[in-house]
């Protein structure tokens, strides 16, 4: 009884049905998984979730409370939180920025007929201009690595601000100019934080808050973009694209090889190197059918808007897929991947696979990638998943039932292009946006809301993504997604034009049906989300508008990582409203929830909102755009 109670518990923690059945077949194997370990941490510590517990010198922990109201240094709850603050959101911007540094790195090795070749010249000269670098006359790989330089820069240049941030509207940056968070070099950025949340540096919840924003836009409008601007031009602009998702998309015959983590780097290689003559015919000399791979997490997400490649799952289904006992290799790279892998593994045959110098993990078979020598390392670790094909338990393999079709792969372009008929389109005019600006404008579509993000075991996993969006595409918002929210949606036939009808409400299931999109569109990964800031910077550009005029709004209903919580923030000082299904640990600073929550907007025109109830959530949402249209068609 007290089992079934068990198993019970940790089944409602997601409303995932693939996942409900890998829960009960990891109890019957004796495997730990998440769900198990959530049911030991009943209570967690309230000092951490209120955000006031300090460790930043050897004199504490230090931890606030009616009975102790500071540190031993002194610092408050206010500077307390206000310092945690800052440091999530220096680590969630060093974690996309270091991602972003190694795509420029790899821009730098191209060459003709390389492991990494350029695939969007056209992008890529475009991009130049934009960062100063005349392409006139250039061989385009001359260009590229010029380019390469230029972006490298950005990380570490000892004067001015952002290049890219001149995508924004003019009214924008003038906004950041004056609040004084224009983000210098990345890096820079992310070490002042480090530097004045030391112990004995800054004591200030403004100036804290006020560098958690700027470092948080350096994340946005440099790292994230570049990122994405760079995977583009290196592994091609994606363009839709049908897929699958959820763990039935792993095949029982074929030789099952999951990729995990983030930068298209490494993932691009397997692709590659998988789809090699010598491979496949190595598979089928071990007695698989073929290769399939598949996606967990972010690297899902790259993979699959550039090439279809399946979605096996989200952050929360990790250690699932590997109980399935069908996977020969997890590979990963880094983010979001959790230690526990090494262990699961150990209950099956699956090679757990790191490759990053910056995510080693115990227990795991370390198999260091590295860009120069790519399709030979991609080949190796290919080889070592495909020989270990024999040692697959049948007695052990339970594929789960259920996968979902899904349309993905809307880069900037394609969303613009599908709503003017045309796919591919060069987004350069009024006339290029007008479809989207006039939807938006008659109210046919309400507004167009963000809803990205992880999966918080602090939430059942998926519930808040799932009742978010339905809710906001049954009211007619067209709702865009990245990262896990994406997979969520992707699962649940959320991101088929066919379901518009079923799911959408009839202004938008009509623009669905007319020009070809799903309800919930697919924008990439977690870098992803400077795509958002790139369409509404096109858009308010068009209009003569800020961002903040803008029906659009942010919603992270499960965050969990300290990059979403830098997005979140970028989010906010872009100028878009940001919706949280999840409180972040400031709660024990009612200085620090009141500017975050409110005040912070009279600087930037945006500020946080949090709900914990995903229904009342999407109520907020509504409500929150419902508020800023009449304004919008004002100035429309
Ligand atoms: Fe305690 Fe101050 Fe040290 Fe933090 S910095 S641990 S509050 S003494
Ligand atoms: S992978 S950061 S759990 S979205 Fe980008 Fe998913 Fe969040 Fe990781």
């Amino acid at each position: 009884m007290e089992k079934n109670n068990i198993l019970e518990q940790m089944q409602n923690m997601t409303i995932d049905l693939n996942s409900k059945a890998l829960i009960e077949k990891a109890e019957k194997d004796g495997v730990e998984t998440m769900y198990k370990r959530k049911l030991g941490y009943k209570v967690q510590c309230g000092f951490g979730l209120q955000g006031v517990c300090c460790r930043n010198c050897g004199m504490g922990p230090c931890r606030i409370s009616a009975k102790t109201p500071r540190g031993l240094c002194g610092a408050d709850e206010h500077t307390i939180v206000g310092r945690n603050y800052a440091r999530m959101c220096a680590g969630g911007a060093a974690a996309h920025s270091d991602h972003a540094r190694d795509i420029t790195h790899t821009l730098g090795l191209t060459t003709p007929g390389g492991a990494y070749q350029v695939a969007e010249p056209e992008k890529l000269k475009e991009f130049a201009q934009f960062m100063g670098v005349d392409p006139e006359g250039k061989d385009i790989y001359e260009l590229a690595h010029e380019v390469s330089e230029v972006c490298l820069m950005e990380f570490g240049k000892p004067h001015g601000v952002s290049k890219l941030l001149a995508r924004a509207p003019k009214v924008r940056q003038d906004i950041w100019k004056e609040y004084g968070i224009e983000p210098r070099a990345i890096d820079r950025e992310i070490a002042t934080v480090m530097h004045s949340t030391h112990i004995g540096c800054c004591a200030d919840i403004d100036a804290l808050v006020h560098m958690a924003f700027r470092c948080s836009m350096a994340d946005g409008w440099a790292g994230s973009m570049i990122g994405t601007m760079l995977s583009d031009i290196l592994f091609g602009t994606p363009k839709p694209v049908h897929t699958e998702a959820n763990l039935n998309v792993l095949d029982g015959n074929n030789v099952n090889i999951i990729l995990h983590g983030h930068e298209p780097t490494l993932s691009e290689m397997i692709v590659l190197a998988s789809e090699l003559p010598e491979m496949q015919d190595l598979a089928k000399e071990v007695g698989a059918d073929g290769i399939t791979l598949s996606g967990i997490c972010c690297t899902g997400n790259e993979l699959t808007m550039r090439h279809g490649i399946k979605i096996a799952g989200d952050f929360h289904q990790q250690e699932l897929a590997i109980i399935t006992g069908a996977v020969e290799a997890m590979i990963v790279d880094v983010q979001c991947i959790f230690p526990a892998l090494a262990e699961v593994a150990t209950h099956y045959h699956t090679k757990f696979i790191t490759t990053s110098p910056k995510a080693q993990i115990t227990g795991s078979t370390y198999m260091e990638f590295h860009e120069e020598t790519a399709l030979e390392d991609a080949k190796t670790i290919v080889r070592e998943a495909i020989l270990n094909f024999k040692n697959r338990d049948a007695s052990k393999v339970m594929v789960p039932e259920l996968k979902s079709e899904a349309m993905v792969g809307y880069a900037e372009e394609a969303i613009v292009g599908q709503l003017n008929n045309v796919v591919n389109t060069q987004i350069d005019d009024m006339n290029t946006l007008k479809p989207l600006i006039d939807v938006l404008a008659s109210g046919v579509i309400r507004g167009v809301v963000g809803v990205v993000g992880c999966n918080n075991a602090r939430t059942p996993s998926n519930y808040n993504h799932l009742t978010i969006m339905k809710e906001l595409i049954k009211n007619d918002y067209l709702v865009v997604t990245t990262g896990c929210g994406a997979s969520a949606a992707a699962k649940n036939g959320l991101m088929l034009k066919e379901n518009a009808a079923k799911y959408a409400g009839k202004g938008l299931a009509t623009v669905c049906q007319l020009v070809d999109i799903p309800p919930v569109i697919h924008l990439g990964s977690c870098v992803d989300n400077s795509r958002i800031l790139n369409i509404c910077s096109l858009v308010a550009n068009a209009l003569d508008m800020d961002i903040a005029d803008l029906p659009v709004a942010g919603c992270a209903p499960e965050w969990m990582s300290e990059k979403a919580i830098a997005i979140g923030t970028y989010v906010v000082g872009s100028g878009i409203e940001t919706f949280l299904g999840v409180m972040p640990p400031v709660t024990g600073s009612s200085r620090a929830v009141e500017i975050l929550c409110g005040s912070i907007k009279d600087k930037v025109g945006a500020c946080f909102h949090v709900n914990e109830d995903a229904e009342a959530l999407a109520q907020d949402i509504m409500a929150c755009i419902e508020a800023k249209r009449p304004h919008f068609e004002e100035l429309y």
